[in-house]
C-alpha cells in the first residue's frame, strides 16, 4: 500500500471530523490548539503533502515560498480566505480550496442575533442584571428601537447576505436593500424585494441597519471609513460579522462614543483577538468573539467539506471548492 497523504490540522477539529481524516489520512493535529508560529508552519509545508489552516494562520507568500516544500494543497477551514496569499499560491502551483455553503445559515443567523441585540440593548440589559444594577420594571427603562419596517442595507450580496436578507424580511419584516460588486440577477433581487444601490456613500446614508457581508482584503479595507460613519443616520446601527479591518474600527469607536451612530454589533476585528479598548468602554456596542460559524453541526460540517476537498485533490479528482 502506497504511503497516505500528510496532512496538518493547526488546531483542533471536532472529534467526529478528526477521527474521519485519521481514517483515511497520515494527520497530525496541532493538539496544542494555539496558533502556530511561522517556524512551525514553515517545518509544515516542507513535511506534510496538505495544510488545513484556519482564519489564526497566516500563510503568506514567503511561508509558500518554503524551500524544499512539499505542500500542495491548502485546504482551508472556513469560507473567508484572505489570510491566505492566493496570488502566490496560483504562481507556485499550489492548490487552495475553502468551505462555502455549509456555514451560510449558520453566520446568518449571528448578524440577525447582533442586529436584535444591538437594537433591543440586550447586552447592556444582561451587564445590568448581572451587576446586580437593575431596580426593577418601569416604562422607560432601556428602550431600544423596532426593526420592523426599518431598512436593513447589506454590504456584498452573496450567500451570507441573501441568507441574513431573508431572514430579516421574512422573520423581521425589514426592507431589505444592497451594494455589491456585481448587481445580482434580476429573479434574485425579486426573490428578497431587495433595492440596488450602486454606491456604498447613498446605502449608508438611506438604511436603518448595515451589515457587512463582503471579503477581506485589501479591497474592502476601511471600507466603512470615518467619512461613511459620518453619512450614516444618528440612529444606524452596524453590523460586521464579516472581516473586522473592513471597518475603521477607531473611527468606530469615535462614531459611537459621539452618538453619530446608535450602535454597532462585532464579531470580528481589526486584530483578533485584540479588541479596541475603545470599543471595550462602549455600552452601546455588542462584542462577541468571531462564533458566525460555531455551532457542533456547522464546524463538523466545516471540516468534512474540508475532508472532501483532501480527498478530490489526492484521488487527483477536481476539487469541489477550488479557491485556486
Ligand atoms: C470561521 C469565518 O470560523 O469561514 C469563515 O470565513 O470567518 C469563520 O466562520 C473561520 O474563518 C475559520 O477559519
Amino acid at each position: 500500500m502506497s504511503a497516505r497523504p500528510r496532512v496538518l490540522l493547526t488546531r483542533r477539529w471536532t472529534a467526529e471530523v478528526e477521527q474521519y481524516l485519521a481514517e483515511r489520512f497520515d494527520v497530525t493535529v496541532n493538539e496544542s490548539d494555539t496558533p502556530l508560529d511561522a517556524a512551525a508552519l514553515t517545518a509544515a509545508m516542507q513535511s506534510q503533502d496538505a495544510i488545513c489552516p484556519t482564519v489564526t494562520d497566516r500563510i503568506d507568500r514567503q511561508l509558500l515560498a518554503a524551500p524544499n516544500r512539499r505542500v500542495r494543497l491548502i485546504g482551508n477551514y472556513g469560507v473567508g480566505f484572505n489570510h491566505v496569499d492566493v496570488e502566490a499560491a496560483k504562481e507556485f502551483g499550489i492548490r487552495v480550496s475553502n468551505t462555502p455553503d455549509v456555514l451560510t445559515d449558520t453566520t446568518a443567523d449571528l448578524a440577525i442575533l447582533l442586529m436584535l441585540m444591538v437594537s433591543r440593548r440586550a447586552g447592556e440589559g444582561e451587564r445590568e442584571l448581572r451587576e446586580g444594577r437593575w431596580t426593577g420594571w418601569r416604562p422607560t427603562h432601556l428602550m431600544g428601537q423596532g426593526l420592523a419596517g426599518k431598512t436593513l442595507g447589506l454590504i456584498g450580496f452573496g450567500r451570507i447576505a441573501q441568507s441574513t436578507a431573508r431572514k430579516a424580511r421574512l422573520g423581521l419584516d425589514m426592507r431589505i436593500a444592497y451594494n455589491s460588486r456585481r448587481r445580482a440577477a434580476a429573479d434574485v433581487e425579486a426573490e428578497h424585494q431587495a433595492t440596488y444601490f450602486d454606491s456604498v456613500d447613498e446605502l449608508v446614508a438611506a438604511c436603518d441597519v448595515i451589515s457587512l457581508h463582503c471579503p477581506g482584503g485589501a479591497s474592502t479595507h476601511h471600507l466603512i471609513s470615518a467619512e461613511r460613519l459620518r453619512r450614516m443616520k444618528s440612529t444606524a446601527l452596524l453590523i460586521n460579522t464579516a472581516r473586522g479591518p473592513v471597518v475603521d474600527e477607531a473611527a468606530l469607536v469615535e462614531a459611537l462614543s459621539q452618538g453619530r451612530i446608535a450602535g454597532a454589533g462585532l464579531d470580528v476585528y481589526e486584530q483578533e483577538p485584540k479588541v479596541h479598548p475603545g470599543l471595550l468602554a462602549l455600552d452601546n456596542v455588542v462584542l462577541l468573539p468571531h462564533l458566525g460559524s460555531a455551532t457542533r453541526e456547522t464546524r463538523t460540517a466545516m471540516g468534512m467539506r474540508v475532508a472532501e476537498n483532501l480527498e478530490a485533490f489526492f484521488a487527483g479528482r477536481p476539487l469541489r471548492d477550488p479557491v485556486v
